[in-house]
């Protein structure tokens, strides 16, 4: 990678919507930070973007949750999510907003351009459109029952019961959430980007040049897409919340919010050599110069150089919009540069679970660092070594402790705080010593850390972010090795000499771990700087010898202390009480809604035996013709096989029920539905939800025996 110079990294516009959680931490901006900081610390060209997105159906859906304004919903957001990476020590060189005048421009003037060039195709569709509301209806704004699953509640994009994808137009009853009503279909024009035109050029840059260099994960799911064959895609939206669409006529529409997102990008660097041009932010790094006395043009070799290396860190669920549609749109101006990777991670999941802000299954960014101030490094080591890079992976509290005591504690921490303790206590004023002859256990121990740091800095080049931790705490482990092996405590009785030599090295190799450990744990190497009266800037590459003899170390700092079994036991407790109180609300919705106040008039011990229950097996299911909702079933009651017919045809599949058993209303008077006589009635149990299940007996049981 050396010969590369200067590389570009984004991490994914975080929705100003609410706190994000330590998934999104680990997904994206984690591995960017580190990535961005061991480029900066090696010397090279590096710029590291990123701001909140502020538009899309998100927005406006969480303002109205709340009572509030989608204005005061970003503005809140933006503030909080730009605090809390701070916290965390995530190091942007600008965290901009997409709500700002110069990203709206931006958005515009690269639609305009790709309107101007015929880079979309004009259309006109249906679609649903709010009449008492006045407003054509974005998918998240209807409801409706899943046709797959029979799931009352599902969105126009996805029913979140059985997780399938759906069109609103595939949802039965669709009822708009603005105002209660179905919505009526009515046409309207839009914008799309033809991605089909873009095949054969995907083929080659993507699927041919990124075959080796792309994570199996990243590539795999982007050639699955293409070879699934592209469609065109609507780049604008009917919505009163984005960046206006910049065309006459087309008042009420706005950009497509992954259309105007990844231009945040842009945007967000143009306002950074803006700003800087204009003196209006200090660069933060001063040791680093690549962005003093910069013009406000500038930003243009970032993005048009083809020297320029562009790097999106992303989470897997947005790996289609950086690899496939923001390509195609750049590709399309013919401008701008395009990335060389996509290093996407996968989930992270919390104590076994999918991790979730809504559902209060997740542990936030704003709730640890309240919890664990002075522990945001514990939490970037522990969400490195559990990188979710290849696949989904999982944080638990219990996890994270030992992480915290076996491993910070017991390994990193104990390390420096052995030799500084010994250098205070061995030498007058905490000096380096000088040493004199050198023994194969020094040349081993030096052939060890220069092997550990060549795998770091190859690891992070290839976005390998566990594995490079690894070998950094390898190195504090040699470090452990070496003291354990030569005793330096038993030596200073007899040998002087040799406890210099031990001791010499052993300092050198803290002077290093501050500076490899620095990408993944800022806050403790800055600690450690201090405890070895060292500065970054010092540190060479080449070099053994980063502290010469002589040099009076500062006091010694435990740079990790243990975590109790108390507090990690609270982070547990609060997380089977938010379990407990959403299991409590589903039961008490269930009680209130459907089951307490609707009791039938009360019916005496004759009339009950009046009913004749049996229990059935059904031998055939089959859908009825024209007639959506019914299935018709041949049921075996033992001493006959029934006809019957039911109106569960959306809530199960004929093959799935095809040998269950199931009671049978058998003495019920034959009924014609749609032409089919039915004999007798299937007894299900109907949820909260509307969904419906099968009432079977709980062993198997001969079909005909009486239900009593
Ligand atoms: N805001 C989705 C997300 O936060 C979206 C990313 C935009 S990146 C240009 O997952
Ligand atoms: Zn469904």
């Amino acid at each position: 990678m050396s010969h590369f110079n200067r590389t570009l990294v984004t991490a994914a516009l975080p929705y100003a919507n609410g706190p994000k959680h330590i998934g999104h931490i680990a997904g994206a901006y984690l591995p960017a930070d580190i990535y961005v900081r061991f480029l900066r610390n090696i010397g090279k060209e590096v710029i590291f973007v990123c701001g909140s997105d502020e538009h899309g159906t998100a927005i406006p859906i969480q303002a109205a949750k709340e009572g509030t304004t989608s204005q005061a919903i970003i503005d809140r957001y933006h503030a909080l999510l730009k605090l809390n990476f701070e916290q965390l020590g995530i190091q942007f060189d600008i965290y901009h907003r997409t709500s700002a005048a110069i990203h709206h421009e931006t958005a515009q003037e690269i639609f305009k351009e790709m309107f101007d060039k015929g880079l979309f195709t004009e259309d006109v569709s249906e679609q649903y459109f709010d009449e008492q509301a006045q407003t054509f209806l974005a998918d998240r704004y209807i409801k409706g029952t899943c046709p797959s699953c029979g799931y009352d509640n599902a969105y126009g994009d996805q029913c979140e019961k059985c997780g399938k994808t759906l069109s609103p137009k595939e949802l039965i009853n669709p009822v708009s959430t603005l105002s209660g009503n179905s919505p009526i279909l009515k046409e309207t024009k839009h914008w799309y980007l033809p991605l089909q035109n873009y095949e054969p050029w995907l083929k080659e840059w993507l699927i041919e040049g990124h075959k080796n260099d792309w994570r199996s994960t990243v590539y795999g799911q982007s050639k699955s897409w293409i070879d699934g064959g592209l469609t065109p895609r609507a780049m604008t939206r009917d919505l009163d919340w984005g960046v206006k669409v910049p065309l006459p006529n087309a008042e009420g529409k706005v950009l497509y919010v992954w259309f105007d997102a990844p231009i945040g990008y842009i945007s967000a660097t143009k306002a950074l050599f803006k700003e800087l041009s204009e003196n209006k932010i200090e660069y933060a790094y001063p040791e680093h110069t690549v962005l003093k006395n910069v013009q406000a043009d500038d930003w243009k070799k970032w993005w048009q150089d083809e020297d320029t290396r562009l790097i999106h860190f992303i989470g897997k669920d947005n790996i289609v919009f950086h690899c496939i549609i923001f390509p195609a749109m750049l590709k399309g101006t013919n401008q701008y540069i395009l990335p060389d990777n996509v290093p996407a991670n996968e989930f992270l999941n919390l104590e076994g679970d999918k991790m979730s802000t809504s559902r209060q299954w997740s542990v936030e960014m704003e709730d640890f660092v309240k919890d664990f101030e002075g522990k945001e490094d514990v939490l970037r080591y522990v969400l490195t070594a559990i990188a979710p890079e290849t696949k989904d992976s999982d944080f638990s509290w219990k996890d994270f402790q030992t992480r915290n005591n076996s491993e910070l504690v017991a390994i990193l921490g104990n390390f420096i705080n052995r030799i500084t303790v010994l250098t205070h206590k061995f030498y007058e004023g905490g000096k380096v010593p000088f040493a004199k002859s050198i023994s194969n256990n020094e040349s081993e121990l030096i052939a060890e850390i220069s092997r550990c740091q060549n795998s770091i800095q190859q690891h992070i080049e290839n976005f390998k972010f566990r594995d490079a931790l690894s070998e950094l705490m390898n190195i504090a482990r040699a470090g452990n090795k070496y003291l354990a092996e030569n005793e330096p405590w038993k030596t200073i009785k007899t040998d002087q000499d040799r406890t210099d030599v031990v001791m010499y090295h052993g300092l050198q190799l803290a002077a290093h771990l501050a500076w490899w450990m620095e990408p993944f744990m800022p806050f403790t190497a800055k600690k450690l700087y201090q405890i070895l009266n060292f500065q970054k800037y010092k540190y060479q590459i080449q070099e053994f010898e980063q502290l010469p003899s002589g040099h009076s170390i500062g006091e010694p700092v435990h740079l990790f202390s243990n975590i109790d079994d108390e507090l990690i036991q609270k982070q547990i407790d609060k997380l089977q009480k938010n379990k407990q109180e959403r299991l409590d609300s589903t039961i008490q919705a269930i009680l209130n809604d459907d089951i307490s106040n609707d009791l039938k008039p009360t019916i005496t011990f004759d009339d009950f035996s009046k009913i004749d229950l049996r229990v059935g097996t059904i031998l055939e299911a089959e859908k009825v013709e024209k007639a959506d909702k019914l299935l018709k079933f041949k049921v075996d009651i033992g001493f006959e096989q029934r006809t019957i017919v039911s109106g569960i045809a959306l809530h199960f599949s004929p093959e799935s029920l095809i040998g269950q058993q199931v009671c049978v209303l058998a003495n019920l008077a034959p009924r014609k539905i749609k032409g089919i006589e039915s004999n007798g009635m299937l007894l299900l149990a109907e949820n909260e939800d509307g969904s419906l299940k099968l009432m079977q007996p709980a062993e198997p049981a001969k079909p005909g025996s009486k239900i009593a």
